[in-house]
């Protein structure tokens, strides 16, 4: 397993809406993320900032490469694009993250 993490961007006033539609995140949804490799994926908010950090494992052979391409992903990412800040396409606007430190 790796562990990536990475940045989005809430828009302001949707904190609650962001939280609530995550805790009824479609099980469809769910199961794709699963069958691409990723594990124990949170997202935390930074409350002065709106930025979303997202940290997830995923194994060594994932393909989240060719999640974009999946319906159920779009789908989702249509039914968060008013919220969200996003690229052309509806997919939320990402900045990856490099590790600095780390302690097993
Ligand atoms: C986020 C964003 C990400 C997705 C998670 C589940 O708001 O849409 O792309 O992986 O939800």
């Amino acid at each position: 397993m790796e562990k990536i993490a990475f940045v989005m961007q809430l828009k302001a006033g949707c904190e609650a809406e962001y939280e609530k539609r995550h805790d009824e995140i479609w099980p469809e949804l769910v199961e794709e993320l699963k069958a691409a490799g990723i594990e124990d994926y949170s997202i935390y908010l930074h409350p002065e900032t709106l930025q979303l950090f997202a940290v997830l494992k995923r194994r060594k052979n994932h393909t989240m490469d060719e999640l974009p391409q999946k319906a159920i992903m779009q789908k989702w990412w249509s039914h968060m694009a008013d919220i969200m800040e996003t690229d052309p396409g509806n997919s939320p606007k990402i900045i990856q993250l490099q590790r600095v430190f780390h302690l097993d």
